[in-house]
Formats: C-alpha cells, structure tokens, sequence
C-alpha cells in the first residue's frame, strides 16, 4: 500500500472505527458514510420519491423564503449564513438568492465533514452566484463549533437543515445546542429543520427503498473500511435493516451479518468475528412531534420563535432564538 499522511479526519476515522467494531454490541457512526461515494449515493437518496425530506422542506423554504429571509436580516445590516452540514447546499440556495435581492451585507459559511461535498458546493457557487462571499469549513459538528465561537460581529444565522440533527440521540442533541447557544449573541438565530412522526410505513420507505440505494449508502461505510483502512468486509454478506419504533421517533439503521464470518482490518491490526445475525448499527435518523421539540429547545435554554412546515406537517423547520 502507498504511504499516506494521516491526516486529522484519518486519524479519527481509524480511531472510531476501531473502538465501535470492538465495542459490544458493534456501531459505527453514520458521519463516515460521507465520502465521495457516500456523497454521490445521498444525492440518489434524496432524488427518491420516497425520501420525502427533502422536497417538503425545499418547498416550505421555496413558499416562505421572504418571511424567512425577513426574519434573518432584521435589526441587521450584516449577517453571516452558517451551516451545518450544507451538502449540496439546494435548498440553502432559495436562501441565499432571497437574501442577494436585499441590501443586507452577508456571507456564506458552509460547513460539511466532506471535503468533496465542500468542493462541489463551492465550485457551483461560484458559477450560479459569483458575487457571494463564500467562506467553507471541513469538520464535524462539534469541531465547527470552535470556528462559529470565533466569528466576528455580524449577526449569525446557523443553519441546522435537513433534519441532520435526527442523528443525534435526544440527550446529545440538547447538548449540542446549548453549545450552539454559548456562540450566540443576542440577535443571533438557529433554523432548524426536524422530519415529524408520521404514518410509520412512510417513514420506514423512506429508509428502506427496494433499489437497494439506501443500502448502499449504509454499506459505504465499510467500503471505506476497505479502501482506507485495509479492511476485508465482504459487502455482500452484510443486509442492510431498517427499523422504526413509533413511540420514541426513532429510526435505527443497521448492518447484519447474514453468516458467521471474520474480517481483519489491516491498518489498525484488528481481527474481528461476526456472529450470524450480528449487527452493526450504523445510524439514527430521529423524528419529532411539537412536544418533544419544545421540550429539547427548552431544555437547551432556547425559545422558539417561528415554526414553518410543509402541508402535510411531515417537515417542520424552527426559527431558534436565546
Ligand atoms: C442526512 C442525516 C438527514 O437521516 O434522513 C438518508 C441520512 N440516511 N437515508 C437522514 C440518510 C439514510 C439523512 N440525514
């Protein structure tokens, strides 16, 4: 194998990798899903009719987009867009077109663990919006928090899209916002996206498409254990198993080992053995009522301010203040 340089998303990478695989039971977390690979197969993800997410929350900013950007500028000649998580940046864009039509001073942060996505995002900006301020950052959730903490004096507006806080458990969520709300200043604002409980079925096909794409993309996972890490994992012997429990609004995804086998990961010298009907989990995917949400910003020490929602009520997305 070429020598590489391990850099800090490497070093990590491996790190994790080994304590969940030798954890018991086995995890791994959904954020290394995230390669190029991993990038191109959420793509097909959210062009599946399915995966409803996406359009209900692209239509819910496309139908409010002036009251929202209203919302964002106001009391503010200046503001700095930040988001977590920004992928391909579609619907982040309604925003950011919204906003070039005021007179309001912004610019772009974008954050994403992807490198690649960071690169695409910033390249078709360039082309679509050659005159915004783009200022992008690759890490994860926690490690960006450093960089909101430090920005200047402009008014922020962190965007937290797509329900990417659904693969948060509850308690780590709260977490994760009292954190977001120690970078706040008065004026500043969080717009959260949070997927709803619904009919299950739905919800379960969202997750579970007969294509098999969304096993593919959990599967990505330990396509780059072997890649990167020099990992043995037999794709094929692996079934990709969703489940929903309606009660808590918890989505769980999971790898299981469909026949006893072993697999060695070269580069951090671990052997493992899988059971038959072993699992890995690899990610959470939570969904929301008003009760649980309110509960969470309270307890996170924020308030509510606007709620906007598609009209089904599938989506929801929430103007978080101090
Ligand atoms: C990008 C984390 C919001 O949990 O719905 C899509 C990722 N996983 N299909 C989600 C995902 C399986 C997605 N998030």
């Amino acid at each position: 194998m070429e020598e590489r340089t391990l850099i800090k998303t490497d070093l990590q990478f491996a790190q994790e990798v080994k304590k969940g695989l030798t954890d018991f039971p086995k995890h791994l977390s959904s954020k290394f899903i995230y390669d190029q690979n991993g990038d191109r197969i959420f793509q097909k993800i959210m062009e599946m009719p399915s995966y409803y997410l996406t359009n209900c929350e692209y239509d819910t900013l496309k139908r409010n987009r002036r009251k929202i950007v209203d919302l964002f500028t106001q009391n503010s000649n200046s503001i700095n867009l930040i988001e977590l998580g920004a992928g391909d940046g579609k619907k982040t864009k309604l925003l950011l077109e919204e906003l070039s039509k005021g007179n309001t001073c912004f610019k772009y942060s974008p954050i994403d663990i992807s490198q690649n996505a960071l690169d695409l995002l910033q390249s078709s900006l360039s082309q679509e919006y050659p005159n915004i301020k783009v200022d992008p950052y690759q890490g994860t959730y926690i490690e960006s928090l450093k960089t909101i903490g430090n920005t200047g004096d402009e008014k922020k507006i962190i965007l937290f899209l797509g329900s990417n806080i659904g693969n948060l458990l509850h308690e780590q969520a709260v977490l994760f916002l009292q954190e977001l709300k120690k970078t706040m200043k008065d004026e500043d604002m969080i717009f959260l996206g949070c997927d709803q409980k619904k009919d299950p079925q739905t919800i379960l096909d969202a997750y579970n498409d007969p294509e098999g794409i969304t096993e593919a993309f959990n599967k990505n996972i330990l396509a780059r254990i072997n890649t990167e890490l020099e990992g043995n994992f037999n794709l094929d012997k692996f079934k990709h198993w969703e489940v929903y429990d309606p009660q808590t609004g918890t989505a769980k995804s999971y790898l299981v080992s469909i026949e006893p086998q072993d697999v060695s990961i070269k580069a951090l010298d671990l052997e493992l053995t899988f059971a038959q009907w072993e699992t890995i989990h690899t990610e959470i995917s939570q969904k929301y009522d008003d009760l649980t949400i309110n509960a969470l910003v309270d307890k996170a020490g924020l308030k509510i301010a606007r709620a906007y929602a598609d009209d089904r009520d599938y989506f929801k997305n929430y103007i978080l203040v101090k």
